[in-house]
């Protein structure tokens, strides 16, 4: 049912403009121009309320895995709400949808994760790591055990705490920082490469961690928290050096590892966890977006038994927790959505059919004289833009102000991509078929030469 049947899109762009604060958005700029309103969503497209059709080419907002508009889902959820539309999981209480829902959870994540904390986010999610990583040192009778590293470019969410642990400066700016987080070089070669191979640099950067530990003291870090590929920061592919190196400094040293799957779980990067693919051990795993695929929001920390048998036996009461834990109508979204996940093998459509289709694509983007690089894992790539291929140092000026450019001929040409700096980022849905993926190729392709033509009209290349 539309909520708003009598509402035009210029009587919805003005009651928006009027009152809505958008997240992450410069309200003076926005107003200038007008909202895109977004009305409709089947499969991988979307229509605004003038009726233009978009290829999602992120899925929602890096969420939406088995693409809009399943109806089993809304039937779930319906059943759900007629049933029992909320109570919560506090004072000892629970309900089945939940109770379903952690054992699913315990079962399809990398083993040894067998507790799951219920948050409606990922930033909540990554606000319960931060009091759990301290609250299992002061159980363990280290308390100075406090400082969490996380990375440049990192971004855990927009909380207090995960906006802290996140690696953006302009939120840092904006917010000031909370003592006791401290952040690394990201595994970015094509930033931060240098004259390095891709190999050593994955080496050197993961040695980032252990010069940190040495620097700040053993006895005073918590936690390394990361996204096995780092998603807002711009889909930063660590090379292949750098996670079993992480893992050797994480096992020789005396800290959690947080891996933050909020981006590349429920089969973002072609196995159903980022950890599956690069063979990781997380103490705590981050994950939402796509364990709902976006339908409700729901977000948890899955919990290794390393933790949770701190917090269970030693721990007393844990003094933290949300009204909306667990919520029902959420948990029942969830359950449907990893259903058909399972049903409908979406991890193994993925892997096997469409990341190889576009990864040809890629490649061949890649020679494109706008692209740098044309990285991509599983279902999720970046391509950087340079003023003078293949130099990969050189940037244009003003960084971002070319991605933007490239970002808005995508829209024009009926393809959501993101632009972050002045690179091009895509996450489709995990179900793209063949065919969806030649067409999302071909205005991929349009993208970039629009972009290159603009950029000769304004003398921005050679
Ligand atoms: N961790 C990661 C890795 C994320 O990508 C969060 C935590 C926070 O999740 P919530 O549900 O609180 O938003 C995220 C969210 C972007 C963009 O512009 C990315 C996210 C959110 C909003 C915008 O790419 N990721």
């Amino acid at each position: 049912m539309n909520h708003a049947p009598n509402l035009s899109t210029a009587d919805i762009q003005r009651v928006d403009a009027a009152h809505h604060l958008h997240p992450f958005t410069d309200y003076k700029a926005l107003n200038a121009e007008k909202s895109r309103v977004i009305s409709r969503g089947d499969g991988i497209w979307l229509w605004d309320s003038d009726g233009n059709r978009y290829l999602d080419g992120m899925a929602g907002l890096w969420c939406t895995q088995i693409g809009h508009g399943r109806r089993e889902i809304a039937d779930a959820v319906h059943r759900q709400m007629t049933e029992l539309e909320y109570y919560n999981t506090f004072f000892k209480t629970t309900h089945p949808a939940a109770a379903k829902l952690s054992e699913v959870l315990a079962d399809l994540t990398p083993e040894g994760l067998d507790h799951v904390f219920f948050t409606n986010s990922g930033s909540e999610a990554n606000d319960t790591v931060f009091r759990m990583v301290r609250y299992y040192w002061q159980l363990l009778g280290k308390p100075s055990k406090q400082v969490i590293i996380g990375r440049n470019y990192g971004y855990h969410g927009s909380t207090v705490a995960a906006s802290a642990l996140g690696g953006m400066a302009g939120m840092h700016a904006q917010a000031g920082m909370i003592p006791g987080v401290h952040h690394i070089t990201p595994p970015y070669w094509f930033d931060f490469g240098g004259d390095m191979s891709p190999d050593e640099f994955g080496v050197w950067a993961a040695r980032e961690l252990e010069r940190a530990i040495d620097e700040l003291g053993e006895d005073n870090v918590a936690a390394f928290i990361a996204e096995p590929i780092q998603g807002a920061g711009g889909v930063l592919i660590p090379p292949e050096t750098y996670w079993p190196e992480i893992r050797r400094i994480c096992s020789e040293r005396d800290i959690l590892l947080v891996v933050d799957e909020v981006i590349c779980g429920f089969g973002r990067t072609g196995t159903w966890f980022g950890s599956d693919t690069y063979d990781l051990k997380p103490d705590l795993m981050p994950i939402a977006k796509g364990l709902s695929s976006g339908y409700l929001p729901i977000g948890g920390v899955m919990v290794g038994n390393r933790v949770a048998d701190v917090v269970i036996e030693k721990g007393g009461e844990f003094y933290h927790g949300f009204t909306y834990s667990g919520h029902p109508a959420a948990c029942a979204a969830a359950l449907e959505n990893l259903r058909i996940m399972r049903d409908e093998k979406v991890v193994e459509h993925c892997a096997n059919e469409a990341a190889p289709h576009l990864q040809k694509k890629w490649g061949e983007f890649g020679e494109h004289p706008l692209v740098g690089e044309a990285r991509m894992k599983g279902l999720v790539g970046a391509l950087e833009l340079v003023p003078n291929k293949p130099n990969r140092a050189e940037r244009f000026d003003n960084v971002g102000q070319v991605g933007t450019i490239a970002r808005d001929f995508s829209f024009g040409n009926g393809l959501i991509m993101r632009g972050v700096r002045d690179s091009l980022i895509i996450s489709p849905p995990l179900v793209m078929t063949r065919d969806e993926i030649d067409q999302m190729a071909v205005l991929i392709g349009k993208t970039l030469d629009d972009t290159y033509a603009e950029l000769k009209k304004q003398g921005r290349i050679g």
